[in-house]
């Protein structure tokens, strides 16, 4: 593992944003008020068998009620950017393009945008983070099929005009990846399915519905003058033997990661070489129409990226979904990086900084970091004060942190940094026990109290911005 480089001196410039992010059903409660519809999320977890202790979104934060006190949180850290979603069912309550738009959302994110603008903080809006409207997968199997792409846009139009004019920063589609593969292969997201086939329908009904609400954005909205991108993750994959197999194979996982997604909006219009020729009997094709209607519809890169994987050279199978093929040690027993509350996630920083540059010299799009985070392990199980002090998540943060600067030293062009998350919230399958704030919060008195990690960012970013 090539170790970090010592801190150089390096000022990120006034434009830089940096702030934390949420998303609309991790945070909101009220699930039932203020005229919102169902989400699939509320139908997967109502049988209490789907998240850690049966938790579902009631209470999240309660910050549909205490969003202002977020806000006027983060504004105390010294961000100048606010990452959060806006719920689909409570802008349009049964999903459809026909369906009655609910006033009282739109008043809700009104609110919310003016407080974050009110504190002088930047809203980033995502506007899709996986709560697609229950009545939307009950009509037609939501992502499953091409008429999400009609009603999605439906939705995206709603939101550039009662909101472009302060919100000059769109994300499409958070994550698209997590969904077709933990939603529709693992099926431990909802709506909880377990088949490759669909899962591939599902990235190509993403992909579709991203580019017609750039193309939307663009044409229709273009005298907003904000910019529209998309936000994709993964791992970085380190070869873990010095042999042209395991070299392969990591690159065949950045492909199955980064590429699904990247590589038809980015780069070529289409699937990765390394795709087609493993999933050619799986995968949802472009017409040449749709690859022209699909390429460069974006104006940066969002990616969120937690984690990195070691990669061998002698494996059986391709990898059917992004998610197999790699382990968290290397040869000699060590772990790629430390231990999380997550199984999934290792503090690895090396990894970051590749990461970064393969993305910059891979796709040539600037890059905004929309998320990067750590849950401390056990921290839900200890007291109060020491979990005020979570010094694995600065170390974590410190270490990220100084990953990007080498990035952006070696010529990648990163523009914003959000820590994921704002406070701890609904962590989807791992419910409220597994917490990545850099606020605490009481999720029996909703009460919140900044952490270390908070104090921390605020004085790394004094330091170099
Ligand atoms: C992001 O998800 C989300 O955007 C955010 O909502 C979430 O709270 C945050 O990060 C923290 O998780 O098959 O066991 O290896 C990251 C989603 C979680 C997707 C881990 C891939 C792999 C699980 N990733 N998952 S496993």
């Amino acid at each position: 593992i090539s170790s970090i480089s010592s801190r150089a001196p390096h000022k990120l410039g006034d434009n830089f944003i940096w702030g934390a992010a949420s998303a609309a059903y991790q945070i909101e409660g009220n699930t039932k008020g203020g005229g919102r519809g169902p989400s699939i999320w509320d139908k997967f977890f109502a049988d209490g068998k789907h998240s850690v202790d049966g938790a579902t979104g009631d209470p999240g934060t309660d910050s549909y009620h205490r969003y202002a006190e977020d806000i006027a949180l983060l504004k105390s850290y010294g961000a100048n950017a606010y990452r959060f979603s806006i719920a689909w069912p409570r802008i349009v309550p049964r999903g459809g393009r026909n369906s009655p738009v609910n006033r009282e959302g739109i008043a809700y994110y009104n609110r919310l945008i003016n407080e974050v603008i009110k504190q002088g903080m930047t809203p980033f809006v995502t506007i899709y983070h996986w709560d697609a409207p229950q009545a939307l997968e009950d009509k037609y199997g939501s992502w499953l099929s091409e008429t999400i792409v009609d009603d999605f846009e439906h939705y995206a139009r709603i939101l550039f005009t009662e909101f472009g004019d302060r919100v000059k920063h769109w994300i499409t589609l958070n994550e698209p990846l997590t969904i077709s593969a933990e939603a529709y292969v693992v099926g431990i997201f909802a709506p909880g399915h377990t088949d490759l086939t669909e899962s591939y329908k599902v990235a190509k009904n993403q992909i579709m519905a991203h580019a017609r609400t750039y193309h939307l954005y663009k044409t229709e909205f273009a005298a907003q003058k904000g910019v529209i991108g998309i936000t994709l993750n993964g791992n970085w994959f380190e070869p873990a033997e010095n042999t042209a197999h395991a070299r392969e194979n990591a690159q065949v996982m950045l492909d199955f990661q980064w590429g699904l997604y990247a590589d038809p909006i980015y780069k070529t219009g289409n699937y990765p070489k390394s795709m087609q020729e493993r999933n050619w009997e799986y995968l949802s094709w472009f017409t040449p129409q749709e690859s022209e209607y699909i390429l460069h519809t974006a104006d940066f890169m969002g990616m969120n990226a937690y984690t990195s994987s070691a990669v061998y050279g002698n494996v059986s199978s391709n990898p059917s979904t992004g998610y197999t093929y790699s382990s968290f040690n290397f040869m000699n027993g060590t772990m790629v990086g430390g231990e999380s509350n997550e199984g999934w996630l290792w503090d690895a920083p090396w990894g970051f900084e590749k990461l970064l540059v393969y993305l910059w010299e891979t796709y040539h799009y600037p890059i905004y970091i929309t998320e990067n985070g750590f849950s401390v392990k056990d921290e839900n199980k200890k007291p109060l004060n020491d979990l005020i002090q979570d010094w694995d998540r600065v170390n974590y943060h410190d270490g990220y942190l100084n990953a990007m600067l080498n990035a952006m030293q070696r010529g990648a062009d990163i523009r914003s940094y959000f820590a994921w998350a704002i406070t701890d919230n609904l962590e989807w399958a791992s419910g409220y026990s597994s917490r990545f704030g850099i606020t605490h919060v009481d999720f029996d008195t909703l009460v919140r109290t900044p952490k270390m990690s908070s104090q921390f960012l605020q004085q790394w970013f004094k330091w170099h911005w």
